[in-house]
């Protein structure tokens, strides 16, 4: 039952069918499906897909786009349900989160962002195109223990390092520690940047700002 949801919800994205993938995120919730499965198994995958395309030139910006609308009403739906799931009600650690300059991919962010909130964690959200000054200004309104960025182009990616850079010119390394995440990092490039953690995923993101913040 859940496989042929999982391939439907796949489909849905591909076809950049938002009704469609608005309609199974709401039978997910009906039938029980965890909503990060349901993100995970189901809708991810689908544009995994749309991003292979892309890069062999099968696809073009427009289906990606119209994908990625697909994926985000999606996981509107399943996003409060996980939020109300959430089991931690006090606050773990604070953590401002954004994508780098020049760069609008957010989904994968915002994933990153919501299990971090729905794990107990405060986060602050700066969203996309995020000028390397904010981080800073950002975590020192905020009193930041975390600084998580975000970068899905290599064109981007050495913002991260701009920002780990900036960190350390303000003073504020090591009281807020810096991670990095998105396709083209690695724990490679964090390690060469001087970032204090890298994580693939939103579930590694929040064991890794856990395990920082000892909580
Ligand atoms: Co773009 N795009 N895109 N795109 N896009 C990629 C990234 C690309 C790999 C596609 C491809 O060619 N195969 C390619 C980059 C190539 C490269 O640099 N090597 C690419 C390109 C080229 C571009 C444009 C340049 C296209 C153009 O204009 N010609 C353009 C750039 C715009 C810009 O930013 N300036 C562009 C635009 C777009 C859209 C706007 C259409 C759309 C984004 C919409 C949006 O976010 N609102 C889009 C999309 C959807 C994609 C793909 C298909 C999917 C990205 C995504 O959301 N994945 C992508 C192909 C791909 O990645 N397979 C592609 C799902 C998401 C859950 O995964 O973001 O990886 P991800 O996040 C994961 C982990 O990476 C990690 O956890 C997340 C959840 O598990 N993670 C972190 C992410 N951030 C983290 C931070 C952390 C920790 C973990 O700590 C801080």
């Amino acid at each position: 039952m859940s496989e042929e949801l999982f391939a439907q919800m796949r489909q849905s994205v591909i076809d950049g069918d938002a009704a469609a993938s608005a309609a199974l995120a709401e039978r997910a919730l009906a039938n029980g499906v965890p909503p990060l499965d349901a993100i995970d198994k189901g809708f991810v995958p689908g544009l995994t897909y749309v991003g292979e395309q892309f890069a062999i030139g099968e696809l073009f910006l427009p289906d990606m786009m119209l994908s990625a609308r697909a994926m985000q009403r999606a996981v509107a739906i399943l996003e409060p349900v996980m939020k109300a799931e959430a089991t931690e009600r006090h606050v773990l650690g604070r953590v401002v989160l954004g994508t780098v300059k020049g760069d609008i991919h957010e989904i994968g962010k915002n994933l990153v962002g919501m299990m971090l909130a729905t794990s107990g964690f405060e986060v602050h959200d700066l969203g996309v195109n995020v000028d390397p000054d904010r981080f800073v200004a950002a975590a020192q309104e905020h009193g930041a223990d975390i600084v998580g960025v975000s970068a899905l182009l290599t064109t981007t990616m050495a913002g991260q390092r701009t920002v780990v850079e900036k960190f350390d010119a303000a003073g504020l390394r090591p009281k807020c520690r810096v991670i990095v995440g998105g396709a083209p990092a690695s724990a490679t490039w964090a390690a060469e940047i001087g970032a204090d953690g890298y994580s693939e995923d939103a579930i590694g993101a929040v064991a890794l700002v856990r395990q920082l913040v000892g909580a």
